[in-house]
């Protein structure tokens, strides 16, 4: 199917033609299509832009992947599909962070599928295709793990994760950094630093304030973060965007009793 550019949604229906594509391929699973509508839908109530408040998680998360020992980010199928190249442009501007294959839904084919994506994103170095360590407690795929990437990382940036491993990751005494558009997810309640953006938005700001921070006057010294203030400025932002919306129609807040 040809689309036009003129179409006042072609870059919304550009990304889906290339994730059902990606679908075709097997690289995404028919789950992580839809992952991205419920990903489409929060973004759309969140005006598909990147709010003040997330654009501030984006900057201390630049600060604390500097701030790393062992900075790893966690890719599935999904976010090799849709970042591939900003993934790549991550690892440039942090040649410390390891960038490694994780996935829910694990063939050894798919794991091979996503790297070669990373690959020719321009990734350098891949781990997780043959996964050498197990996060304890944790039933599913996920569990697998590079001994020199993620199980040994002490920052983790996790992008469209579930919220099983979000929590492993902190019982491993982990900070986790999340990705995921979705406020009442669970991985975005119990990450350290919960960003609630877009993944190429999100990626390619965290690059930009990479450049920023170039030299941390303090390794392993991390800023802190206000994960529950970040959530409740996500919902703030979809209340006054339904409010702008609806008009005077929209229910105002009882004020007390
Ligand atoms: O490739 P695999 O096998 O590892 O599987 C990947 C999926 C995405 C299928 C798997 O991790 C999954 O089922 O994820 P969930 O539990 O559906 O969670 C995905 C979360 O990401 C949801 O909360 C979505 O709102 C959010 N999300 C979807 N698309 C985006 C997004 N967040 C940021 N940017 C997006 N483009």
């Amino acid at each position: 199917m040809r689309l036009s550019r003129r179409h006042p949604r072609y870059e919304s229906l550009r990304v889906r033609a290339g994730l059902a594509e990606a679908a075709r391929d097997g690289l995404v699973v028919p789950e992580g299509l839809i992952a991205q509508g419920r990903g489409e839908a929060f973004d759309y109530l969140l005006g598909e832009r990147t709010s003040p408040s997330a654009r501030r998680a984006e900057r201390v998360a630049a600060v604390w992947l500097r701030r790393a020992d062992r900075p790893v980010v966690s890719i599935n199928g999904n976010v090799a599909a849709l970042a591939a190249r900003e993934v790549a442009r991550l690892e440039r501007a942090l040649p410390s962070l390891g960038v490694e294959v994780n996935l829910f839904h694990r063939t050894p084919k798919r794991a091979v599928q996503v790297a070669s994506t990373l690959r020719r994103g321009g990734v350098t170095r891949v781990l997780g295709v043959h996964p050498t360590a197990r996060i304890p407690g944790l039933p599913s795929d996920r569990a697998l793990v590079d001994r020199d990437g993620i199980f040994a990382a002490d920052v983790c940036l996790v992008p469209l994760e579930d919220g099983d491993r979000t929590q492993a990751l902190r019982a491993l005494g982990k900070r986790v950094i999340s990705v995921d558009l979705n406020p009442l997810s669970r991985t975005s309640r119990t990450a350290d630093l919960p960003i609630v953006d877009e993944v190429t938005r999100a990626l390619g700001h965290i690059v930009e304030d990479l450049h920023r921070v170039s030299a941390p006057p303090a390794r392993r010294v991390f800023p802190p973060f206000d994960a529950a203030g970040a959530l409740a400025d996500a919902l703030a932002t979809i209340d006054r965007r339904l409010r702008k919306v609806a008009g005077p129609r929209w229910p105002r807040p009882s004020r007390g009793r």
